[in-house]
């Protein structure tokens, strides 16, 4: 089966779902195809911070009703280290907040909006091939419930992720790869068990890096410090509570509240950037493009305003025909994504246990920790990367 659209959108993740939705808004036809089932991309547990540029747009296109709801609006976060624990009042320092709501929650939200309107996503598709990227009628190939299916495009946007095949789609000698291997790793949990802090603690620990953040007032989400190589099964639920319970303690002000691992996953942290983030029609959103380490809470919301930048210059070309807008893309977006690249380098080398670090560079650590708890322009500096600057 052949059949056209003007978007092809491969991957159905927090970019992919907020292009077709942008553009559905604008009236471009679209498809969304998805190599996972719906279920698994409902509850794929993943970021939970939102920043207020993400929450605005959510808000601003009619998908934040439940997130106004059940997301928990955050006015500043805590640093600990020696057992202190020290504020930055993000709201206080730049006047606006953060969200916390998971991502799957946003996956939700988009695929009930947009099969609501009658929208499509094609999920559990197989064997996804992208064709003639570098002529004007690019196409999409795939399997489909058992059928060969081709839909011919415009535009194709590869929203597929950091696996996806969208990338390497493109001839290598048209891409320049930057990558930074941080030498660590996550291991996080999400946890039946309310918070134990009302906002998020990121640790500082001779042990090891610490973070406990939250879903909802009743689930827990916590991340340590672990090696890259780490395997899950090397950690029991007896050896993880004990980790945490060490690296988050402080004197006197939290009591970790245990309860039932309901998600457990290990992450590498790794800083990857793909220059440009476009060939011929083929343009790349999201972790498909780049990939920022954790620490920052950024990824999400760097896919976010990379395809709030791409529906833009989508509606432009379809509207005019110009391809202003389409041909300036990567550039913009490559901007703000080295700019969150040197923010959670800044957050993730500030925070961890450095892979070959010596005495020396463990106290620049410490001064610069201190520096941060101590001055109001440090403090504020980390507080306008934190909670991210307007999409446009
Ligand atoms: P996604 O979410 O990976 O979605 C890509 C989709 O493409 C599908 N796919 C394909 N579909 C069709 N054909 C193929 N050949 C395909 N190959 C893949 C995949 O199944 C998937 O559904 O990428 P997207 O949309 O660019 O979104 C990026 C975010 O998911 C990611 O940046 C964040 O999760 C990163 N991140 C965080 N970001 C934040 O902004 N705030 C946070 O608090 C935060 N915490 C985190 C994070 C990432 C983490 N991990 C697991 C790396 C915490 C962790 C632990
Ligand atoms: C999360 O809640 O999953 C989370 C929060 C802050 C981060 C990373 C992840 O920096």
């Amino acid at each position: 089966m052949t059949r056209d659209t003007q978007v092809g959108i491969i991957g159905a993740g927090p970019a992919g779902l907020f292009l077709a939705h942008l553009l559905q808004r604008a009236g471009i036809d679209c498809v969304v195809i998805e190599d996972r089932s719906r279920d698994y991309v409902e509850h794929r547990v993943r970021a939970g911070v939102l920043e207020q540029g993400t929450v605005d747009l959510m808000n601003d296109t009619g998908v934040g009703e439940r997130m106004r709801r059940e997301g928990l609006v955050h006015e500043g976060i805590q640093i600990a280290f020696d057992r202190q624990l020290h504020r930055i009042p993000l709201t206080d320092l730049t006047g606006r907040s953060i969200s916390i709501y998971g991502q799957q929650e946003v996956v939700k939200d988009l695929i009930a909006a947009r099969l609501a309107r009658g929208g499509e996503i094609l999920f559990e598709v197989a064997d996804v091939r992208l064709h003639g990227i570098d002529t004007v009628r690019p196409s999409i190939s795939f399997v489909h419930e058992g059928r060969d299916v081709t839909i011919r495009c415009d535009i194709i946007a590869g929203c597929d992720g950091f696996h996806g095949v969208s990338r390497s789609a493109i001839p290598t000698s048209a891409l320049t790869i930057h990558e930074r291997v941080y030498g660590f790793a996550w291991l996080g949990i999400l946890v039946q068990a309310p918070p134990s802090s009302d906002e998020l603690i990121y640790a500082s620990h001779p042990n090891g890096f610490a973070l406990h953040s939250m879903r909802s007032s009743s689930v827990t989400r916590l991340y340590l410090q672990v090696a890259p190589d780490e395997q899950l099964e090397a950690w029991s639920d007896d050896r993880i509570w004990s980790e945490l319970r060490t690296r988050l303690a402080t004197d006197g002000r939290i009591d970790l509240h245990e309860g039932p691992i309901l998600d457990r996953s290990i992450a590498e942290m790794r800083g990857f950037v793909t220059e440009p983030m476009q060939y011929g029609r083929l343009y790349l959103a999201g972790d498909a493009a780049h990939i920022v380490p954790a620490t920052g809470a950024k990824g999400l919301n760097l896919a976010v305003s990379d395809v709030h930048a791409l529906s833009e210059s989508l509606v432009e070309y379809f509207e005019s025909g110009s391809t202003a807008g389409l041909d300036a893309y990567s550039n913009r977006c490559l901007r703000r994504v080295w700019r969150v690249q040197e923010f959670s380098w800044y957050m993730s080398s500030l925070l961890h246990n450095l892979p070959g670090n010596d005495e020396f560079g463990r106290r620049l650590q410490r001064a610069e920790i201190e520096w941060l708890v101590t001055s109001r322009a440090a403090a504020r500096s980390l507080a306008e990367n934190y909670v991210g600057t307007p999409f446009s």
